[in-house]
């Protein structure tokens, strides 16, 4: 069967117009439309997961909790916020989609998401089957990047499993158990490349790679740490090393140390410099309050707290950039929508996040940064201004672009 080719003429970027809402008014399209968004949803499972892991006790499933209940307060219009009970789905949050929504006067504002995974119980032995053990190893190993929660809050009524609070103490434990687990997948692997290195380069490759991972790991290190070549780090990749993974700190404090810290957290943030990692200060429970109060009711308490957040979003958005992650918009009067791209994509890729016709189909796009259309105060006077670009197929998009694709399928 020919196929049906439906050309889509470039449509100048009027402001009352979204792509979305092009393809609407094509009747033929509709169709089009309606795939697209399923399409997205597929894609979702390719979406990049951070697991949440830590000792017991420490606060892994309030925050968790918290986080789920957030993106089902944020963003009614995506049912399926809890795909599993240890996973969720978040919206990102990003000031700047309210900001276009008010330059489009959009209907709807859909944020971009991400997923989280709440991996319990972990405990010293894991590495050797205690507690979880593989299972909870295993879980790990599916996910993109790790938060790491550590308990910072004292409180006589919540059990600590070494019975006192010592937050690098307790990373140490976690982190012993995630290298002792990568040495035995190392020394498993080498035992297997043994016979091949006498034939395989590639092998031999591979094999000092891994010597170098495993004398750092014996060290106390992380495999992260090791500096390799992009050849090596694609034949390591598939053995899933989790303390390859990158990592964040999350500190979970008391509401009344939510503001400033205490000692504790000033520990954690030692420890992370030491690794090149991140850390996040939160008060899970805060947040588990927050969830329940009204609007101004939650004002009046961060207030009280000196703070403007319970540390939910900032966390969100540093796992969102830890995990090379980047977000463009699409805005019109329909919606103003955030999508995710990996740092790097070209504007097709970027493009075949909305749907693969984009990219198989693509022609050029138009864009504008976000700040820049927000400057110039709309769509039409950025065009006066000469501002909106139109570029190809080699374009790498960049962070807070607002793009429109022509295409032809
Ligand atoms: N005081 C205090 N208790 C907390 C905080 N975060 C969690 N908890 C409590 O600690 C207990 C264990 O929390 P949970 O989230 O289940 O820990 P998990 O085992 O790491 O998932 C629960 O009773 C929580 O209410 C916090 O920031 N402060
Ligand atoms: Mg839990």
């Amino acid at each position: 069967m020919a196929p049906v080719g439906v050309w889509l003429f470039w449509l100048p970027m009027a402001p009352s117009t979204s792509f979305v809402t092009i393809l609407a008014r094509e009747g033929t399209n509709r169709a089009l439309t309606e795939r697209s968004q399923d399409a997205s949803a597929d894609r979702f499972p390719a979406m990049l997961k951070a697991g949440i892991v830590g000792l017991p006790n420490v606060g892994k499933s309030t925050l968790f909790n918290a986080l789920v209940a957030n993106a089902q307060a944020q963003a009614a219009n995506f049912p399926f916020c809890t795909i599993e009970p240890n996973v969720g789905t978040v919206s990102v949050p990003d000031a700047r989609l309210e900001q276009l929504t008010d330059l489009s006067k959009s209907a709807e504002t859909i944020p971009t998401r991400m997923e989280f995974v709440d991996i319990a119980g972990l405990v010293k032995g894991a590495s050797q089957g205690e507690g979880l053990g593989n299972k909870f190893l295993a879980n790990i190993r599916e996910v993109d990047a790790i938060v790491h929660v550590v308990r910072c809050f004292e409180d006589d009524d919540v059990i600590h499993v070494s019975g006192s609070v010592g937050p690098v103490r307790d990373a140490e434990v976690i982190n012993l158990e995630l290298g002792l687990s990568d040495l035995a997948q190392i020394e498993k692997r080498r035992e297997r490349l043994k016979k091949q290195m006498r034939t395989s380069k590639e092998a031999q490759t591979e094999d000092a790679a891994l010597e170098r991972i495993q004398a750092v790991l014996e060290g106390g290190g992380a495999a992260r740490s090791v500096e390799l070549s992009d050849e090596e780090a694609l034949m390591i990749k598939p053995l899933g090393l989790l303390t390859a993974k990158p990592i964040i700190y999350a500190t979970n404090v008391s509401e009344d140390d939510l503001a400033a810290g205490n000692g504790f957290c000033e520990d954690v943030v030692a420890l992370a410099a030491k690794e090149g990692a991140e850390t996040v200060r939160i008060s899970a429970q805060v947040e588990a309050e927050l969830v329940e109060l009204g609007e101004e009711e939650r004002k009046d308490y961060l207030d009280g707290l000196g703070v403007e957040e319970g540390g939910l979003k900032s966390l969100i958005r540093a796992t969102y950039r830890l995990l090379g992650l980047r977000t463009y918009f699409t805005t019109g009067e329909k919606e103003t929508r955030a999508w995710t791209f990996r740092a790097g994509m070209t504007a097709p890729q970027a493009a075949g996040v909305i749907h693969t016709d984009f990219e198989r189909g693509f022609i050029r796009a138009q864009t504008i940064g976000c700040e820049k259309l927000l400057e110039a105060g709309s769509l039409v006077e950025a065009r006066n201004k000469g501002w909106l670009r139109s570029e190809g197929k080699e374009y790498e998009v960049e962070e807070g672009d607002v793009m429109e694709f022509l295409f032809n399928v």
